[in-house]
């Protein structure tokens, strides 16, 4: 808030927002931030996590003053969702729960506003014929980028807990039926082996890859599955979750070892390369329910953290050699040492935790924390993407916290969204959520 509001991001080395149209293009990359003030959003409900009342309820105020979703860019709709849409849907509901324990008395539903806005505005991707949406839009025209037609599994696949929660809480059912339709497609993609391909065209269909397995472009599609039936007790996606999750098991994976394969003709090759992202699979798995599967992988994430210095690389060999040294302050191993704690109360976790504490302490700059081009040397670069506050420290808080049983708040109640925004379990209590106070267009941007 100090160096980079109300811009996107920090830049941890100069000490600076970065913000896109200002700073110099970082191609895809950038395809997140949208003028929105990004962290902020993101990192609003850790503060609410960690008990940081007052500093959340100010967040949220300049939230409602400042932020607009009508910059002229275009965004990927898959981390605009994730993280925007998902972070001001799990704060308005964190500021209702904080409204009736009086401590956000002045608390009017704007956040559910501003969500409808962008909700809408995103919305617009979803109009095709096989219901997958386009991976980017326009968030001034509310237009596709027709020459953008590919979309993977995990972009396609992940948006079902933000725009079926933002049809609940608006009582409008397009967003839900868009999403509905998305899932339903994504599913009927399985192969005879029931593996999901993992990437596919949105207009004709056609599968672009075959590559299949729990890593990169596939990732939180198999999360998604798995928590929208704990949000909203959709019993197919349970049974869909549970074929599918026996097939990666047997088709992809080797000692404890999850790797990609062709969807029609699958066999683990361990020469492969495995990334960091794969490493929210434990989690997943303790959270599902197969604990002995999550113990194990786990263990094997653990042998490539002790191999690079106490880092995940970006990626790596399955012996543990990195392949890419860059680590980019990601959540996953950190989340899934959360997820093994809760579920088995190993002390082990917690010392694992501690390592991991130190680790990132080394990325530590004098305003804010750095991704590192090298784990070895701790090369640091003028980089922290928002997720590092919205997961990275919110999981690291929760292993500590629930060790010492001192949250503040009941994060039980929640099942966290793949950048750990929180969606309440028991969906009744949307149906009683304020309805949303009217968001004005016409008037022009207070920061503008
Ligand atoms: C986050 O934005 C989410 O966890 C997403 O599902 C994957 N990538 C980043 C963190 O690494």
């Amino acid at each position: 808030m100090n160096y980079s509001y109300p811009d996107d991001e920090l830049k941890p080395l100069s000490c600076e927002g970065r913000s896109r149209g200002r700073d110099s293009s970082r191609g895809e990359l950038d395809s997140c931030m949208g003028n929105f003030s990004l962290t902020l959003i993101d990192g609003l409900d850790t503060l609410a996590v960690m008990g940081h009342y007052d500093k959340f309820k100010e967040g949220v105020n300049l939230v409602l003053k400042n932020t607009r979703y009508d910059t002229n860019l275009i965004v990927s709709v898959f981390e605009v969702t994730i993280r925007v849409l998902g972070g001001l849907l799990s704060s308005h509901v964190i500021s209702l729960k904080l409204k009736e324990m009086g401590i956000f008395n002045d608390y009017n539903g704007g956040l559910l506003a501003h969500a409808l806005d962008l909700g809408e505005r995103l919305l617009v991707a979803f109009n095709t014929p096989t219901g997958l949406p386009y991976p980017k839009v326009n968030l001034k025209t509310k237009t596709v980028v027709t020459h953008s037609p590919v979309t993977c599994l995990a972009c396609a696949g992940s948006l079902f807990l933000e725009f079926a929660t933002l049809s609940h809480l608006s009582r409008r059912s397009e967003f839900y039926d868009a999403v509905s339709k998305t899932m339903n497609t994504l599913f009927s993609y399985k192969t005879s082996y029931s593996l999901v391909p993992s990437a596919f065209h949105v207009v004709t269909g056609a599968v672009v890859s075959y590559k299949s397995g729990i890593g990169a472009e596939s990732d939180s599609y198999y999360e998604t599955l798995f928590k929208s039936w704990a949000v909203f007790q959709e019993k197919k996606f349970y049974e869909q979750f549970k074929e599918l999750y026996a097939a990666l098991v047997n088709k992809t994976s080797m000692n404890g070892q999850f790797f990609f394969v062709n969807a029609q003709s699958p066999h683990p090759h361990p020469g492969d390369i495995l990334d960091h992202l794969g490493c929210f699979w434990p989690g997943l798995q303790a959270l599902a329910g197969d604990l002995e599967g999550a113990i194990i992988s786990y263990q094997r994430y653990y042998d490539v953290f002790l191999k690079n210095n106490f880092y995940i690389p970006e990626l790596f060999k399955s012996d543990g050699t990195a392949r890419d040294s860059n680590y980019y302050l990601r959540p996953e191993f950190i989340e899934s040492t959360y997820y093994l704690y809760k579920a088995t109360k190993n002390v082990f976790y917690i010392e694992v935790g501690k390592q991991i504490l130190k680790s990132i302490e080394r990325c530590k700059t004098t305003c804010g924390f750095a991704t590192l081009s090298d784990i070895e040397s701790i090369t640091k670069e003028d980089r922290m993407d928002s997720y590092f506050l919205a997961e990275t420290l919110k999981y690291l808080y929760l292993l500590f916290a629930t060790y010492e049983n001192s949250l503040p708040y009941n994060v039980d109640d929640y099942i966290f969204n793949t950048e750990a925004h929180l969606f309440l379990v028991n969906q009744s209590y949307f149906i009683e959520a304020v309805p949303p106070s009217s968001f004005d267009n016409s008037v022009s941007p207070p920061l503008a």
